[in-house]
């Protein structure tokens, strides 16, 4: 750690000030680039012990950056973990009010919720598949608090990977009647296709990136708890969206997600 409690949590306020006022800032390793891992996931720590003192339920956990071709759109080579909030959740079909958000980009997501805990280190795929209770997809609107959302990985794990609304809809599956890393996702936008991809796209296999999560948890003694929604991370590039926009994902054997942005 080469940052104290009190930077921790002064950066913690102010993320999450740009966050609930839907305004950026600079990253923040510009003005304090002697900020470590253990710091970046500590002001993330901050931030949802913040909300939750506001009475705010953690309603889930997500991966980021786990696809090359996030990982390419964001300059970036290693996955990040982040959580999201009860209050930003949006229902399948929703209006997403463009006003509470700064640059919205839209996400497809393979999904689990697991019936059983995960702790690393040593965690592995095949953990992971004994320990899904069912798949369901879902779209993640990320918001990054960075102006122009550009940012190193330590600024964007702090500001909790730009984590902003998640719509989860479609239908749930169990896993053993899914192939993850075959699973096809095709994304549009007004009717247009924008992008598309397979579950392999996320380290390989969907579960790689829950996995990953248990081991990047267990060095910090934490864990992941049984009846956990996770969002595994966007399988194609994000997609920009504006006022006016409706996406819509079809997943196979997983029905599709929509939602329009007014
Ligand atoms: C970081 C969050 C990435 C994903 O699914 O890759 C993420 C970002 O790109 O702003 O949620
Ligand atoms: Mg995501």
């Amino acid at each position: 750690m080469a940052m104290n409690r009190k930077d921790i949590e002064a950066l913690a306020a102010h993320l999450e000030a740009a966050e609930l006022e839907a305004r950026d800032v600079t990253k923040i390793t510009d003005d304090h680039p002697q900020m470590d891992w253990a710091d970046a996931y500590d002001i993330q720590d901050e931030i949802r012990r913040r909300k939750e003192s506001r009475g705010h339920r953690t309603v889930g956990l997500k991966a980021g950056l786990t696809s090359f071709a996030k990982m390419k759109q964001m300059g970036v080579d290693t996955p990040c973990f982040g959580f999201v909030s009860d209050y930003m959740a949006r229902a399948e079909g929703a209006d997403i009010r463009m006003d509470e958000l700064i640059h919205p980009k839209a996400e497809a997501e393979i999904c689990i919720v697991t019936k059983a805990p995960l702790r690393g280190p040593g965690c592995h795929v095949g953990a992971v598949m004994a320990a899904i209770d069912f798949v369901l997809p879902a779209v993640e609107i990320i918001d990054s608090r960075y102006r122009d959302f550009k940012f190193d990985l330590k600024s964007v794990i702090a500001d909790n990977t730009s984590a902003s609304r998640f719509v989860v809809g479609g239908r749930a599956r169990d896993v053993e009647s899914l192939d993850l890393r075959t699973l096809g996702v095709v994304m549009e936008k007004n009717g247009r296709i924008v992008a598309m991809a397979a579950g392999a796209a996320v380290l390989g296999h969907p579960a790689a990136a829950v996995a990953m999560m248990a081991n990047h948890l267990g060095r910090r003694g934490q864990e992941i708890p049984a009846g956990s929604f996770i969002m595994t991370g966007g399988v194609t590039e994000a997609i920009a969206v504006a006022a006016g926009d409706h996406i819509n994902v079809r997943f196979q054997d997983l029905g599709s997600v929509g939602m329009r942005f007014v």
